[in-house]
Order: structure tokens, then C-alpha cells, then sequence
């Protein structure tokens, strides 16, 4: 992809609370990227998380973050002209980003739940995921990324029983070079993965001015949960 419609994907992204740009890396950097985090992870990656939260949030993903491990070659994204340029667009002048942070799931994993990376209490304060596949995600291979379109104006993801579903969902099959931008307040989820193995890489960023410790909490639609302090902090059932 060389050169963007860059206001009208920043229209889009505003009015849908996603966008899906097939195409934007090239194989050979994708595979550059997907050839490290398997040597990163290996045959049988341990779990970070505590049991709890994996059974309460139904996630199954661990998390690597290349780039404080000074692996250098995760710098290109981050760095990519268009990508920034972009990011420019949506979050206005002064944004910052996060170490990358790549989510690996083996075969046999749940995926995620449905969830707000961040609470919309306040509509103006939110991050940014910009999601990038290494690999094709399809039927297939499971863990497709869906979203519900236009959810990051309607509010709080509604409370219920984790695995309720919305009709007007819409699941996206992102491809190796693919890049999703999602917006924090967007409700989405990953579906079960039955290939050998899912991930994906996120370049995470929010506008100037938001809080640093964002996506500390997390809305599911049973709980609110602080990743920080591993702690539900509401039982929302
Ligand atoms: O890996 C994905 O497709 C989405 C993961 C996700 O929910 C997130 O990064 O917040
Ligand atoms: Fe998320």
C-alpha cells in the first residue's frame, strides 16, 4: 500500500470505531516478524496470567514485548511513515505509543472474550491498537478479530454472562501484511484459535494528554479487571 486516503480512513475510523488495511506490510518484513516471535515462544509457551483471570475473562493470549528486549527489528513498524502518518490524522498532534506487544495462543485456546481495552467513562479518553498480522487468520486457523462496528459511540460494552454475542457483529479475517486500527472503547473479541497457533502484534498509542495506565482496565462483559494488580475491581454478573 504507498500512498493512503488519509482523511477519509480518518472519517471512517471515527464513524466505524475500526479500520481493516489489507496489504500494508510486506511478506517479507511479516515473516522477518513471524520468524522471531516463534523463536521467542518456542513449542509450549508458559502462561502469564493467573487462573483467575484466564477463566473469568475466558483469554487465552501471552503476551512478549520485543522491543524492551531490544529486539531492534520490531523498531520498522513502529517507525513506518505511513502508519505514523495516519496515526497523526486520528489522534491529533502529540500522541505517544507503548512498547510493541505481541499476543501469541496455541491451538485449542479460547481466544478473548468480548471487552473494551479501556472504560468509556470518559468518551474523550482512549487508546489506539494497531494491530499487525504476521500471518493469515481465517476460518481455518480460527482467532479472527470480530468487532462490533460503530460500539465505541454506544457506551459501556453491556453487562452479562462472558460469551453473549451481538448480532451486528461483523468478523474480520485479517491477512499476513494486514494492519487493524481499533479504537479502545470499540466492543471486540478473538474467536477460539484451532490452528497450530495464532498471534498478533500491537503497536499500542492514544492521544496526548491520556492517562498513561489506560488499558490498566480492561471491560469485560462479566467483570472489570486491573491487569496491574491482577484484581477484579467489578463483578458486573
Ligand atoms: O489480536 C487481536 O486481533 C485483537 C487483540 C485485542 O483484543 C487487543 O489487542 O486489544
Ligand atoms: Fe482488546
Amino acid at each position: 500500500m504507498n500512498s493512503l486516503p488519509i482523511q477519509r480512513l480518518t472519517e471512517k475510523f471515527l464513524r466505524e470505531g475500526f479500520l481493516l488495511l489489507e496489504n500494508f506490510f510486506d511478506d517479507r518484513l511479516m515473516d522477518q516478524y513471524n520468524g522471531l516471535i516463534l523463536d521467542h515462544f518456542g513449542e509450549s509457551p508458559e502462561f502469564m496470567h493467573n487462573k483467575e483471570f484466564l477463566e473469568k475473562s475466558s483469554t487465552d493470549v501471552i503476551p512478549w514485548f520485543p522491543q524492551r528486549e531490544g529486539v531492534t527489528e520490531f523498531n520498522v513498524v513502529e517507525n513506518d511513515q505511513r502508519l505514523n502518518r495516519l496515526t497523526d490524522s486520528i489522534l491529533g498532534d502529540g500522541w505517544y505509543s507503548d512498547y510493541s506487544m505481541v499476543m501469541f495462543s496455541g491451538q485449542g485456546t479460547k481466544g478473548q472474550s468480548w471487552h473494551q481495552d479501556c472504560a468509556p467513562d470518559d468518551p474523550c479518553k482512549f487508546n489506539m491498537n494497531r494491530l499487525v498480522y504476521t500471518m493469515d487468520i481465517n476460518a481455518d486457523v480460527g482467532g479472527q478479530t470480530a468487532v462490533v462496528p460503530g460500539s465505541h459511540l454506544r457506551g459501556l460494552l453491556p453487562a452479562g454472562k462472558a460469551g453473549n454475542d451481538f448480532d451486528d457483529k461483523l468478523v474480520l479475517e485479517p491477512k499476513k501484511g494486514t494492519v487493524i486500527l481499533l479504537h479502545g472503547h470499540t466492543w471486540h473479541k478473538v474467536l477460539p484459535v484451532h490452528g497450530k497457533y495464532r498471534v498478533s502484534t500491537n503497536y499500542r498509542s492514544a492521544p496526548k494528554n491520556t492517562p498513561k495506565g489506560i488499558t490498566d482496565i480492561c471491560v469485560y462483559q462479566n467483570m472489570r479487571y486491573r491487569f496491574s494488580t491482577s484484581s477484579v475491581v467489578e463483578d458486573r454478573t
